[in-house]
């Protein structure tokens, strides 16, 4: 089974070497890495760059025009598309999302069409962060579950791996999150289709290094967006064919 990992990155370069190589050691045959990179000044790419000299598998995707969360994720599910992905897994390069529990994630693909890293079901865990954050997720995330009507408990994740069919079926073409706002949005569109959902634990740490891009005005836009969604998909308009 062809299986990207796609990995969005915005100053990332003391996060993504040390990610990539775990997720090389997992060793997991026909498993590919997509680095979304938005031109990241730190220079992020260099590192991806220099590792996918050394390992075919381990690919660049660098984007100098278009910057953020939402729009790079898009781009990097049509990129392991193009490539005939029948698997994929999307993940955060700062730890939050560690490589260990990308074998449970693929094997509970078996029996679902979108697996969840999950810090919200029983055995996962959102650890080593701060009390404030901590209240501001799960705030934010009983607000999108009651607006979007979605059955899952972590609705703020963007640590899952989708099955081919649920990225062609979602219109990525019609995706109108440009920013964080993008994870909600295509659990919704996956929920609309009716695909089957499955949780996983995790236990979310702490990004390792490096700096965090969310602030209250991002907050605030992200949940702006959710009203959004739901408003397009009340008119009929949220997938272009409907
Ligand atoms: N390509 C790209 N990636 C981004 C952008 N913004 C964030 N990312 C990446 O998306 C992932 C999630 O962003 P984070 O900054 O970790 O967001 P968060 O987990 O909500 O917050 P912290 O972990 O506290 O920083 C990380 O891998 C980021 O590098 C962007 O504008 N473009
Ligand atoms: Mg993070």
């Amino acid at each position: 089974m062809k299986t990207y990992a796609m990995i969005p990155t915005y100053n990332e370069r003391e996060n993504i070497g040390n990610l990539i190589q775990e997720i090389l050691n997992l060793n997991i045959p026909d498993l590919h890495i997509v680095v979304v990179d938005d031109n990241s000044p730190d220079g992020t790419s260099e590192v991806v760059r220099n590792l996918s000299g050394k390992h075919p598998e381990v690919e660049l995707l660098l984007r100098t025009m278009e910057r953020g969360r939402g729009s790079a994720g898009i781009a990097g599910f049509k990129y392991a598309l193009d490539r005939g992905a029948d698997a994929v897994i999307e993940m955060d390069a700062d730890f939050s999302h560690h490589p260990k529990y990308i074998p449970r994630l693929l094997e509970a693909l078996q029996d679902a069409d979108l697996v969840i890293g999950s810090r919200f079901i029983r055995g996962g865990k959102d650890v080593k962060r701060g009390i404030a954050r901590r209240v501001i997720t799960l705030l934010a995330g009983i607000y999108v579950r009651v607006i979007l009507g979605l059955k899952i408990r972590d609705v703020s994740s963007g640590y899952r791996c989708f099955k081919r069919k649920v990225l062609e079926a979602i219109e990525l073409d019609s995706v109108i999150s440009t920013g964080p706002s993008i994870v909600s949005e295509v659990f919704y569109r996956a929920h609309l289709k009716g695909f089957s959902i499955r949780e996983i634990p995790i236990e979310f740490e702490d990004r390792q290094h490096g700096q965090t891009k969310l602030n209250y005005k991002i907050l605030i836009k992200t949940l702006l967006m959710v009203l959004q969604f739901k408003r397009l998909n009340k008119k009929g308009l949220l997938f272009k064919s409907s």
